[in-house]
């Protein structure tokens, strides 16, 4: 299965890709200054100009919310996004200096778009702006799927961990994407204590659920192996009314996916006790799915 069809929308909305630029005409009299303000003038674009959003809370939308200075003066710019409530951005603000260069140098930040799960369906939308210029991101927010039986029951749920390393993020392995070639984009959880183990990573289900298989994806690519760099020991522990309990344990695994079978059982959350990698160092998990 590609990573793709694990997804719950397939590939948000890309294809209205194009680049939206919101910029003052620049004028053939030669980038003359539509707010004579000096000169300065920065356009703003966003990448996809669109998005579909399914309200889950480690299932978030990205876009790229990019500035450019079209004027002939060199402009410290500040870019302020706001999104109505209940809908939330990993950011409100993008400053940077934009000097006046030909051809003009676009400048883009990672915007990260979540809602929780009871986010009504419709469209919010995005602002975006700089000085008077304007800027508005549509997210379609879709109704969230009936999970049932043979669904990954960890795909977009609450994920916690021991510890993170860096700007990885917690959620980078639940969201649907085991594909270890993607790693350097972040889609999958670093813990954050080097040569400390255990480490822990889980996931918070939704609601008590029946679950009986465990599927890991650990580091395994071309560069990378899983081998040299993947999870080597571990314990399955799922929770039942709090308590953790262990089901299955991997002893000297080398292999990218291993999926562990245990008698099924009810349970509000399933987590990884990291006893060791094969770098000795970090614990790396592309992907937990849960079913
Ligand atoms: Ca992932």
């Amino acid at each position: 299965m590609s990573p793709r069809s694990r997804r719950l929308l397939p590939a948000a909305t890309a294809v209205v890709a194009a680049l939206v630029i919101a910029a003052p005409a620049d004028g053939a009299a030669g980038r003359q200054d539509p707010h004579g303000s000096g000169g300065a003038s920065v356009g703003l674009a966003a990448e996809p100009g669109a998005l579909d959003l399914v309200p889950l809370p480690c299932y978030p939308v990205t876009f790229q919310a990019t500035m450019v200075n079209t004027g002939r003066q060199d402009v410290f710019a500040d870019m302020t996004l706001t999104a109505p409530a209940p809908v939330a951005l990993s950011r409100d603000l993008f400053s940077s200096y934009l000097p006046a260069e030909e051809p003009d140098q676009p400048v883009s930040a990672p915007v990260e778009v979540t809602a929780p799960r009871d986010t009504p369906p419709g469209t919010y939308d995005v602002r975006l702006a700089v000085d008077r210029e304007r800027l508005t991101v549509p997210v379609h927010v879709r109704p969230v799927p009936e999970k049932g039986p043979g669904d990954n029951l960890a795909l977009g749920e609450q994920a916690f961990a021991s510890s993170t390393h860096g700007n990885f993020s917690v959620c980078g392995g639940v969201d649907g994407n085991p594909d270890s070639a993607d790693w350097s984009t972040l889609t999958g959880w670093n813990d954050g204590t080097s040569r400390v183990f255990p480490d822990s990573y889980g996931v918070r289900l939704d609601q008590p659920r029946t679950v009986g298989e465990v599927t890991v994806h650990t580091l395994d690519s071309e560069r990378n192996p899983a081998a040299g760099f993947g999870l080597r020991d571990w314990d399955v522990q799922v929770q039942r009314d709090g308590a953790w309990r262990t089901v299955a344990e991997v002893r000297g695994n080398t292999a990218g996916a291993v999926t562990s079978r245990f008698e099924e059982t009810e349970a509000e959350a399933v987590q990884l006790v990291i006893h060791a990698s094969n770098d000795g160092s970090y614990s790396r998990v592309v992907e937990l799915e849960v079913h």
